[in-house]
């Protein structure tokens, strides 16, 4: 076996039984996490340009965190299929002061950024969590990032940048294909030092994947859940989503359908989903907790 197989059979083995470590800076425990997204870009395909002013990003991520949000993710480079990718300075300039506003009034901030300079920045900033949706493939350097300021990292899968992500879509089988992928990752992340308790998985859904793929992953997402890390869940208004409303129907449309989404997906376990739409995803959850309480 090589040295990353052999390390992700040995943190598998060390957590066999034992409920997956999600604590993380006060943050609650026991139930599904509203990770509420604040898109601080002017292209972001949902909400681009809305919140690019700093003072608009911080009163909206207030508002998020009143409607019950958990964690304000805070990001500044759009990541939809196409993209084209933004300085880092631009990206610093849009996110830092939200994160440092955000985190100076107490609220719980994880930076959505594939630069580690900007990880660097944003934790001291404030943020608590590090949100790389290229688990740390984009940049060389967010690996060392993570592991000197010993921040929790969550790891997409991912094949290659959005310009050209969807030429990447191709699967045998998808399930498969993303688990193994996301588990050598892991691995390789852990043979270079990052500790196993500071790693969250997502399945990276719509990242070199078409709307059959995001679907399969989802329907197996136990074999996400079965690596023993917390699971993060991004589905919140994408394209998959957006298949299942009406043509044409203002984005506020796919809001519904991805509760429901996050609800499933709390059902299966997972520990935090990543939404634009606050106030249905926790009604959504409270369902899913009660029927829980019910099969207990
Ligand atoms: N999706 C987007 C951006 N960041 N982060 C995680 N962990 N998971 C995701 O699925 C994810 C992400 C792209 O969607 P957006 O434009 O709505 O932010």
């Amino acid at each position: 076996m090589s040295e990353v197989g052999a390390a992700f059979s040995r943190r598998r083995q060390g957590s066999a039984g034992q409920l997956p470590r999600a604590t993380y800076a006060g943050l609650p425990e026991g139930r599904t996490l509203i990770m509420a997204i604040l898109n601080v870009t002017s292209d972001s395909f949902s909400d681009g340009g809305r919140w690019l002013r700093a003072e608009a990003a911080v009163a909206h991520g207030l508002e998020l965190a009143a409607a019950g949000a958990d964690i304000i993710d805070v990001g500044g480079e759009s990541t939809r299929p196409g993209a084209e990718r933004i300085a880092v300075a631009e990206e610093q300039a849009r996110v830092l002061p939200v994160i440092r506003n955000l985190a100076e009034q107490g609220l719980a901030v994880s930076v959505d950024t594939m630069n580690a300079s900007t990880a660097r920045l944003a934790v001291e900033a404030g943020a608590l969590i590090v949100n790389d949706v290229s688990g740390g493939l984009a940049d060389e350097a967010m690996t060392e990032a993570v592991i000197s300021l010993d921040v929790p990292l969550i790891v997409s899968h991912w094949r290659g940048h959005s310009a050209i992500m969807n030429s990447k879509a191709v699967y045998g089988d998808v399930v498969a294909e993303v688990a193994a992928e996301l588990e050598y990752r892991v691995a390789e992340l852990i043979v270079r030092g990052v500790s196993p308790a500071r790693l969250l998985v997502d399945p990276g859904l719509g990242f070199a994947k078409l709307s059959e793929h995001n679907w399969k992953v989802l329907g197996h997402l136990d074999r996400l859940t079965a690596f023993g890390l917390p699971v993060v869940v991004g589905a919140s208004r994408k394209g998959f989503i957006g298949e299942l409303v009406e043509e044409g129907a203002p984005m506020q449309a796919r809001d519904f359908p991805s509760a429901v989404v996050a609800a499933l997906a709390a059902q299966q376990g997972a520990w935090a989903v990543r939404v634009h739409d606050v106030e249905t995803t926790k009604a959504a959850l409270g369902v899913a907790e009660a029927w829980k309480r019910g099969a207990a």
